[in-house]
């Protein structure tokens, strides 16, 4: 047996914590995908993180290709954001009131995101995208809009419809409690079909307030934007009045300083924010044109609303994070670098196997999909072979690795990671197809 191969180490203190978590939490966890349900087997409880490594309540070590599904872009509990939360909870943890942070974490995210001239704080990408729907359809008078099958932007009610995410992991073709009259105004597209799009427009004349789209996917697995699709898409909204959202929840921040906007040169109307901008605690933003965001109460009459928008402990582990993004963009280009080295590393390993795959990968968003055609929508995505994948997931987590527990995510690289951890990430891989 090759010398990466661990002997996996007990997990028995997970497996007690599930039973316990079970009688108290629907399905022993606070969000489904958590629960390893696709991918099988106990979810593992974790104890402590640091830098690129996670440790479960048995002690176990893990590389971490989670990173809290986004937020630790600099590895976990990196030191500036745990003092400047020591320093400042030590001055209340909530007023309800404005506070000067505040102001100065909007300010700097309107000096890294392009087109956003207002932006308002919330506790969520749920409630930021479904905060941004209101306001497209407050703005322009009409109730439809677009999403694409696999992407997700949250739970909110209207975007439980085709959703990725969880909601595609678990196979929930229309989630109970959603009523007829949401879904009739969520109209869907296959991603990267711009034809699809234009039948719905045709179809749906001045009844369209918003097109909303991950500009590069990451809850179908990581599912780029052919050439041409996001320009497309642009065209369209700005012939028929349509309010173009960018969910950049997962690629804002991560993909450049200014998100995809800045990476994929495309202007949004409307961006939505969550994962990074918090640093790992709760927070959400939306922004964009001061023409259309100027209707948002107290300033408009498009209410908005959320008791801890802007809290000062989520603000300054934001403001630290998005703050040292900023002032060091070489992180960028390791972030980069270090992706690719993963990326040509597993491609050198999976070549060699000549099981069918595909990985896609923009900056430091990637994916491995075992599928025999490329991956640039969710049905390609849903055929890949997915029971593989799982395989695979539970052969990485025997031996240290922790990958996303669905093929239906993204694989999110923190800078924290050595050159050492993406050796061992590979040759694992190897392991695995060298045992299968
Ligand atoms: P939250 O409400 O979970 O903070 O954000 C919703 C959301 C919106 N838009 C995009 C592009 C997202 O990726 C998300 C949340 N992502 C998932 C992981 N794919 C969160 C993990 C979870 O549901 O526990």
């Amino acid at each position: 047996m090759p010398d990466t191969i661990a002997t996996p180490t007990t997990t028995d203190k997970s497996k007690q914590l599930f039973e316990r978590a079970k009688l108290s939490i629907p399905g022993g966890v606070n969000s489904p995908v958590r629960a390893f349900k696709s991918v099988g087997g106990t979810p593992l409880f974790m104890e402590k993180a640091k830098g690129a490594y996670m440790y479960d309540a048995d002690g176990n070590k893990y590389i971490d290709y989670i990173n809290s599904w986004g937020p630790m872009i600099l590895g976990h509990a990196y030191e500036p954001v745990i003092n400047a939360i020591k320093e400042r909870v030590e001055h209340s943890t909530s007023f309800g009131a404005p506070t000067e942070l505040e102001v100065e974490m909007a300010e700097l995210i309107k000096s890294m995101a392009p087109n956003v001239d207002l932006v308002r704080m919330v506790s969520s990408g749920t409630e930021a995208c479904m905060s941004a729907l209101r306001l497209a359809r407050g703005y322009t008078g009409r109730n439809k809009f677009i999403k694409f099958e696999g992407c997700y932007h949250g739970h909110a009610d209207a975007f439980l419809v085709k959703a990725g995410s969880g909601v595609a992991t678990f196979n929930i073709q229309t989630v109970p409690g959603i009523t007829a009259g949401v879904s009739a105004d969520t109209l869907t597209a296959p991603y990267n079909d711009l034809e699809a799009v234009e039948k719905l427009v045709k179809e749906n004349k001045g009844e369209i307030a918003a097109i909303i789209i991950e500009p590069v996917c990451g809850n179908m697995g990581c599912i780029l934007p052919l050439p041409g699709f996001l320009e497309g898409l642009r065209k369209i909204c700005d012939q028929e009045g349509i309010v173009y959202i960018f969910d950049e929840v997962m690629t804002g921040f991560r993909l450049a300083a200014g998100g995809a906007q800045e990476r994929l040169n495309i202007n949004a109307d409307l961006v939505t924010y969550g994962k990074v901008i918090g640093g790992g605690m709760p927070v959400g933003a939306f922004g964009g044109k001061k023409e259309i965001m100027q209707h948002i109460a107290p300033l408009g009459n498009v209410y908005q609303a959320g008791t801890l928008s802007g809290n000062p402990i989520a603000m300054i582990a934001g403001y630290t994070m998005l703050k040292t993004l900023k002032d060091n963009p070489s992180i960028y280009t390791q972030l980069e670098e270090k992706t690719a080295l993963l990326h040509n590393g597993l491609d050198a390993v999976l070549q060699k196997t000549g099981v069918p795959y595909v990985i896609n990968r923009l900056g430091s968003m990637i994916s491995v999909h075992f599928s025999k055609v490329p991956v640039i929508n969710f049905d390609c995505a849903a055929h890949a072979d997915n029971a593989l994948f799982n395989k695979y997931f539970h052969f990485m987590l025997d031996n240290g690795i922790y990958l996303p527990p669905s093929a239906y995510e993204s694989w999110f690289i923190s800078n924290a990671l050595s050159t050492k951890d993406i050796e061992k990430t590979v040759s694992v891989t190897e392991a695995f197809f060298s045992v299968l």
